[in-house]
């Protein structure tokens, strides 16, 4: 137990000693009287059988590339909503009908890196209609419509590396952003191959606005703002008095391109960087902008063709601050921050520096009260610097160590997340004192309240997501699960409920009345108005076809059988397309689909929806197909056959579903 040694080092002070602290102390583990949990705490988290819970949590999957949805306060995983990640269980990824969902500039990429899910808000409070979700890796943002629980569309942001700072919103949803987490050349091939120790002239970084369609949840890009070569980590909108400002923590001021870990952690203070998106807009609609060419894809899934579509975007708008006045300041931040929230009323910015051991509080009027003096620090690279002391309200001193995040309760307090120390303190807004702490087991990464980063949070609960469980579940070999833990903060004190453990690494998460989402669910896709190019509105509808090397199967399935489910004349070197509608006209009768051999995965077809398998036999024979989920008594009837052929055959091509007198 490194607690003392933990101790010494905070009584030393100094960004240095926490930054050793960091690169030593992973996994502390704090011993608490508080560590035990309360007799009734079961009872807080029961819900019992047949009953629901009382919140949505949607939680990012990290490095799955997914999302989860738990029930809170149980703990009960829902459903694993894959956005960025294949999914061979729902087909996603691999039916020919979602594809095109994974489209990139980059060609077809299956996987990424998911850190943030955003619920969409109305007046600044979520709405339950969409939840956006960044990745990181290849630079995208992805729509899922808690409609449906699926992934509605997914854009890719150019000029972007690192899509980290991501994909927060404003209190309508107007837009997104999408802050880059590494800076970068950009131009023609020529402008970006420089050297990487070019760094300062060359590299830039670029926070883009995407707007989502109401309507239809298709994204763009309304703009992008060109900043100074640096690092962006998080972002949170400005509300109620800061309605029409983002919020952006940066790091890396030293501009450093080689070991960050040390270069990157030489100066006292990096920077917020405070936008006015309002003004943004509005240079735009004046013409101020510069439309540059560049590549990106956005890609969208239809609900009526029941097919996503993938376009390519040739342009973006770019805004350049070092022209366009009052369009970004600095603000002094301590040190290397990593979040950067905004408290309910929109007056306080909270910056949380990794390596600072202090919390800087900014206050939005004295924000606006130095931009109007001309109050700077001189400037950043042409962007001008407010001066720290003018644009404070208070540190919260000495709150624990490696600050991360901070989500609001509504009631005047703030709790923020402490990595190294591995607690969540508890710090009042008014009077920046810490009233309360708990650990966490252990070194917790973000944490959710209920609606903590809007306007009106519903402070019941806060959620610990942390990245080392150690001892805390039965092991499961080298990898052990990541965990969420949920605490109570109803009371004065904050109250540890439950563990549940996590898939991939959460990072961010959020959290929503389930009556805001509940209500809008699609129970099933009305057939009458489908308008997949294959769809078979009915069993007569089936056919086969042959166009060249391709054959297209018309099916249906409906309980519990496949229409047709004998087919003959298919020859090898053939593409045989699939396409399946699933009849039914009910709540939750999924039918699934696979054949014998195919490289692909199986569909599940929800009723009223038609989705395509690409199938390319590779041996002669029968061979069987059948539906993959228990949809009746009946289900494993539910099946057929395909004949394949050799390439010279002359089986002549055909489909039927026998029924009973037809006799043979
Ligand atoms: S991060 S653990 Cu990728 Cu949001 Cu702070
Ligand atoms: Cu359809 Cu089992």
């Amino acid at each position: 137990m490194k607690r003392p040694l933990l101790t010494s080092l905070l009584l030393l002070g100094g960004a240095a000693t926490v930054f050793l602290a960091i690169n030593t102390m992973q996994g502390c583990r704090p011993r608490t009287a508080q560590a035990v949990v309360q007799g009734d705490a079961a009872s807080k988290v029961y819900v019992k059988p047949g009953s629901y819970d009382e919140f949505y949590n949607f939680v990012s999957g990290g490095f799955s590339g997914q999302m989860s949805v738990y029930g809170i306060p149980s703990g009960r995983l829902l459903r694993n909503i894959p956005v960025f990640t294949e999914d061979a269980m729902s087909g996603y990824g691999f039916s020919e009908e979602t594809k095109p969902m994974l489209m990139t500039t980059h060609g077809y990429v299956p996987w990424d890196d998911s850190h943030h899910p955003e619920l969409s808000q109305t007046d600044g409070v979520p709405d339950g209609k969409w939840c956006f979700i960044n990745g990181n890796n290849t630079p995208r943002i992805a729509l899922v419509d808690l409609s449906t629980f699926r992934t509605r569309s997914i854009i890719e942001i150019p000029n972007c590396a690192g899509n980290h700072s991501s994909p927060f919103t404003t209190p309508n949803s107007e837009y997104v952003v999408a802050g880059t987490r590494f800076s970068i050349p950009m131009g023609t091939d020529a402008e970006r191959d420089v050297p990487i120790e070019s760094y300062r002239e060359n590299f830039k970084g670029t926070v883009s606005f995407i707007h989502p369609e109401p309507g239809t949840g298709k994204m763009s890009i309304a703009f992008q703002i060109i900043t100074p070569g640096m690092n962006f980590d998080l972002a949170h909108t400005g509300k109620l008095v800061s309605d029409g400002w983002f919020f952006f923590s940066c790091y890396n001021s030293e501009q450093a391109f080689s070991l960050l870990e040390v270069n990157a952690s030489q100066r006292d203070k990096d920077f917020v960087m405070a936008v006015n998106w309002k003004k943004a807009e509005q240079y735009v609609k004046e013409g101020k902008g510069r439309k540059v060419p560049v590549q990106y894809r956005s890609n969208w899934y239809n609900d009526a063709t029941h097919s996503a579509e993938s376009n390519v975007v040739n342009e973006v708008v770019q805004l350049d601050p070092r022209e366009l006045k009052d369009l970004i300041y600095f603000m002094p931040c301590p040190k290397s921050p990593h979040g950067c929230d905004v408290d309910p009323t929109g007056q306080y910015i909270v910056g949380s520096g990794k390596l600072a051991a202090l919390i800087p509080v900014f206050e939005f009027k004295k924000i606006q009260a130095a931009i109007a003096k001309n109050d700077f620090d001189g400037d950043f690279l042409g962007i001008p610097v407010l001066k720290y002391e003018s644009v404070i309200k208070g540190e919260v001193k000495k709150p624990g160590l490696g600050p991360l995040h901070t989500e609001f309760d509504g009631k005047g307090n703030a709790y923020t997340s402490f990595f190294v120390s591995s607690e969540i303190v508890k710090w009042s807004l008014e009077t920046l004192e810490p009233v309360d702490r708990v650990p966490t087991y252990y070194s917790i990464g973000h944490l959710c309240i209920p609606g903590g980063d809007s306007k009106s949070p519903w402070g019941k609960y806060v959620i610990a997501y942390n990245k080392i469980t150690k001892d805390r579940y039965l092991p499961t070999g080298p990898e052990l699960a990541q965990s969420a833990q949920l605490f109570s903060i109803d009371g004065d004190k904050m109250e540890l409920l439950l563990d549940f453990p996590t898939i991939g690494e959460p990072h961010y998460a959020q959290a929503i009345p389930a009556d805001l989402v509940k209500s809008r669910e699609v129970k099933f896709f009305d057939i009458n108005k489908n308008q997949h190019p294959y769809v078979s509105k009915g069993e007569k509808e089936t056919k086969v076809e042959r166009k060249g090397k391709e054959v297209h199967v018309w099916m249906t399935s409906i309980r519990s059988h496949f229409t047709p489910d004998n087919i003959e004349g298919v020859k090898l070197g053939d593409e045989v397309y699939f396409h399946v509608t699933n009849l039914e006209q009910d709540w939750d009768v999924p039918h699934g689909f696979a054949i014998k051999g195919a490289a692909n995965a199986e569909l599940l077809i929800m009723p009223g929806e038609t989705q395509t398998l690409k199938w390319i036999p590779d041996q002669v024979g029968v061979v069987p197909m059948y539906c993959t989920d228990f949809c009746s008594a009946l289900h494993q009837e539910m099946q057929g056959y395909v004949r394949v052929s050799p390439a010279n055959s002359n089986v002549p091509l055909k489909a039927e579903t026998r029924s009973v007198d037809a006799g043979s």
